[in-house]
């Protein structure tokens, strides 16, 4: 495996990006600002090709806050403004969305810069992301010890683990906000892309993204069905007028998907790239037969279709457009802390936390 350090400016930061690359040329990117994956991608006949959405300059970022390919956290997702409390300990988690708190807040893990560390083998690479997050950050309890390591296998596996301590009880539910986009250079919207998820229930939003409050069959909501996989994202995106849904975080998807059969906690890599389970979401560039397999031990995941342009924001040559992305955020139900029946993401100092998610390549 191929290993080289960047160093980069980021504001007022020095930032490193950690580039590893395998013998079949898939080339990661991990960067230290917000342990994020930055690049990933492949040779092909016109040099290389990017397959997620990769900022041509970190320094944007400051600018346009994408997220694009970041730890997000402590918390991903959206946590309304209704009162919360751990044990007899009521807590207001700072809100940077109106009175919502979205992806942990003003200052959340994905703008810290990490520190980190190497570890490399024959067959894999992995960067080790680590930080400490002090107690009342963002609002939350609790002096936070974390770990995000970022693997690369020979299988062209891209492996992410995370793990995570706290001294007092607090919350945890991170995820990592990799859009994907098979097209290569985020050249084309992946309207033409296939995108199937094993799951059979997903979680109604309100307009302004929070959690409706249960969660609704697919087999009475067939338009935002996405176990047959005989249906492009345009076609979904299409169904706006048929299915609410699809029409209330602007058109298209915003919305966290239940999935059906996760794998054991910390087993995703082990049973993903072997492959001897199935994946619990699989997305394909048909024309190209391009392929992302995903595994995870994560209960849900947030498939977004990047339904706003962000105005002013160029990927590579030119200005993107809407749907010029796909994320698969691999996480614990969002506003997981109001809504109790869909999963806990309390973090308390007796029971460290682990997860891992499996994103696995062909081309
Ligand atoms: C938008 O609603 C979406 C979120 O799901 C996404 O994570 C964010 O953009 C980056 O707010």
């Amino acid at each position: 495996m191929y290993v080289k350090e960047i160093s980069k400016n980021f504001t007022d930061k020095k930032v490193t990006e950690i580039l590893v690359e395998n013998k079949q040329g898939l080339r990661a990117s991990f960067c230290t600002l917000g342990a994020r994956i930055s690049d990933l991608s492949i040779p092909s006949q016109n040099g290389r090709e990017s397959l997620i959405l990769s900022l041509t300059n970190l320094e944007d970022e400051a600018t346009y806050h994408t997220y694009y390919g970041a730890t997000v956290g402590r918390v991903a997702g959206r946590i309304g403004p209704e009162p919360l409390s751990l044990g007899q300990q009521a807590l207001t988690l700072t809100p940077n969305e109106g009175s919502t708190h979205l992806h942990g807040g003003p200052e959340g893990l994905d703008l810290a810069n990490w520190d980190y560390e190497i570890e490399e083998g024959a067959d894999q690479v992995s960067v080790i992301f680590s930080l400490v997050d002090p107690a009342g950050h963002n609002g939350y309890p609790g002096n936070l010890s974390a770990r995000v390591i970022h693997s690369l296998d020979q299988d062209n596996c891209w492996t992410v683990r995370y793990e995570a301590s706290s001294d007092a009880t607090s919350y945890w539910n991170p995820t990592n906000h990799v859009y994907f986009n098979l097209n290569g250079n985020a050249q084309a919207p992946i309207t033409n892309h296939i995108l199937q998820v094993e799951a059979s229930h997903m979680i109604p939003l309100t307009p302004a993204g929070l959690t409706l409050g249960g969660t609704w069959a697919l087999d009475q909501h067939p338009g935002l069905d996405l176990r047959l996989a005989d249906q492009t994202l345009g076609q979904v995106i299409d169904r706006h007028n048929q299915e609410e849904q699809l029409a209330i975080r602007g058109k298209g998807l915003d919305h966290a998907y239940v999935l059906d059969a996760p794998v054991p906690v910390g087993q995703a890599h082990a049973l993903g790239h072997g492959q001897e389970v199935a994946p619990q979401g699989t997305l394909t560039e048909p024309a190209s037969g391009r392929q992302v397999k995903v595994w995870t031990d994560r209960p849900c995941a947030v498939i977004y279709t990047h339904n706003h342009q962000v105005p002013g924001l160029v990927l590579g040559d030119k200005e993107q457009v809407p749907y010029i992305g796909v994320s698969f955020e691999t996480q614990v139900a969002p506003d997981a802390p109001h809504h109790p029946d869909m999963g806990s993401i309390v973090l308390t100092p007796d029971q460290p936390a682990l997860s891992e998610t499996c994103f696995k390549l062909t081309w």
